[in-house]
């Protein structure tokens, strides 16, 4: 039985990773830092209760904790998930989320490379260092332009993985994931956003959904999928970086028409920029309106991924569409809705 820590286990990641570590018949230990909810709710809407893991107390802004768990258990796996995750707030939030996911992680290859050098250790790293991008589609020897305080800190959390696996001899694999959403995606996210509010839409709720710039372009996959890809790096035979991607891109515009589909909505857009707005031809009535303060001081406008090494050497693949990813995040509403 392989042992695993996982950090970030209350997240959207660690809930689908820790349901497919457990599937693998692993000894999962989630590292979780303290905070006044104690929310285990993603888990539990996989099924998973806490009995099927161990926790420990762990802050990644905490040099000493790590030690700590590394002394008390000798694990085969690491994946670290944990992180300052919401781009919008790394501009109003620099200096922390510099410290959780970039001086955190040389925290934890530090405190690794001392007690525990064989262990294998995931880094989740992101689409969004590509940032302004310099090549379309991006792959991993495209060159890196992030254009945010979380970009910034997330590319010299990789640098820092690739300097340590190449100065120690360590194993550790970049996941260079774009995009990926699901049910259990946190609210302030784009995609989830849209679809929460255009449910509140429907049930009467709200009037309107306010959101910012509707012509960003992402490469949207899911979770479920994109969690098997990380397990995947770490079976193989040497330690590496992947882009993990669908290779399709749409707008954020496009994904409004598409999920108001699944609501009944028949939106046409009038208007340009600020003052775009969507329309329901049913009613005349406007759902959807461009608000200024969800635009960020400086924005990726495109990614869309290249993950033909992914598929090749891992032999990984996505298995969700768009339209399945986004009719698995509607059911997910109605259910949550009976429910309360
Ligand atoms: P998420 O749902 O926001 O989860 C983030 C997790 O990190 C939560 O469990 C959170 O704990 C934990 N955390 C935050 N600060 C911490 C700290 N100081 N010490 C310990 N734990 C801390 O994010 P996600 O979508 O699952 O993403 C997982 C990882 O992949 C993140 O590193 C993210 O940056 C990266 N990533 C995500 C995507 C994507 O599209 N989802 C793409 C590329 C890379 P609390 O519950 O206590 O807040
Ligand atoms: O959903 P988002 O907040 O995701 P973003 O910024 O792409 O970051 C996510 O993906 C990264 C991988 O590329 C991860 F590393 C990161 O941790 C996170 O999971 O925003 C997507 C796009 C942006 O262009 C944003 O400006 O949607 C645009 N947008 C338009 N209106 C909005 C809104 N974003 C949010 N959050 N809220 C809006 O109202």
């Amino acid at each position: 039985m392989k042992t695993a820590f996982v950090t970030g286990a209350t997240g959207q990641d660690g809930a689908y990773l820790i349901k497919s570590l457990l599937n693998k018949n692993y000894n999962v230990i989630a590292l979780v830092r303290r905070n006044s909810n104690n929310d285990f709710s993603k888990l539990k809407y996989l099924n998973i209760t806490e009995q099927d893991f161990k926790t420990e107390c762990f802050d990644l802004c905490e040099p000493y904790n790590i030690t700590r768990i590394l002394s008390k258990y000798k694990a085969d796996e690491f994946y670290n998930l944990a992180a300052q995750s919401f781009v919008g707030s790394s501009f109003e939030i620099p200096l922390y989320t510099f410290d959780v996911n970039a001086t955190g992680v040389i925290r934890l290859l530090e405190a690794i490379k001392t007690s525990a050098p064989t262990m294998k250790f995931y880094q989740a790293s992101t689409s969004e260092m590509f940032g302004k991008v310099r090549e379309v589609p991006q792959k991993e020897d495209t060159p890196f332009y992030p254009r945010s305080p979380y970009g910034i800190a997330k590319l010299a959390a990789y640098w820092a993985s690739v300097n340590y696996r190449e100065s120690y001899d360590m194993f550790i694999c970049n996941g260079i994931l774009f995009n990926h959403e699901s049910p259990l995606r946190g609210l302030e996210f784009v995609t989830k956003k849209i679809i929460n509010q255009l449910y509140k839409l429907k049930t009467g709720q709200i009037d309107t959904v306010r959101l910012g710039n509707l012509d960003a372009k992402r490469d949207w996959g899911h979770a479920e999928d994109y969690v098997e890809a990380m397990y995947l790096m770490m079976q193989h035979s040497y330690p590496d970086d992947f882009v993990i991607s669908t290779g399709e891109t749409n707008s954020i515009r496009t994904f409004v028409e598409l999920a108001t589909k699944h609501f009944d909505f028949n939106i046409e857009w009038v208007g340009e920029g600020v003052n775009s707005k969507g329309i329901n031809k049913n009613t005349g009535k406007t759902i959807i309106e461009v608000d200024p303060k969800f635009f960020r001081p400086a924005e990726v406008e495109l990614l869309v991924g290249d993950c033909t090494k992914a598929k090749n050497t891992l032999n990984w693949k996505p298995n969700h569409t768009l339209e399945s990813l986004i009719i698995d995040m509607v059911n997910f509403e109605w259910k949550s809705d009976q429910q309360r």
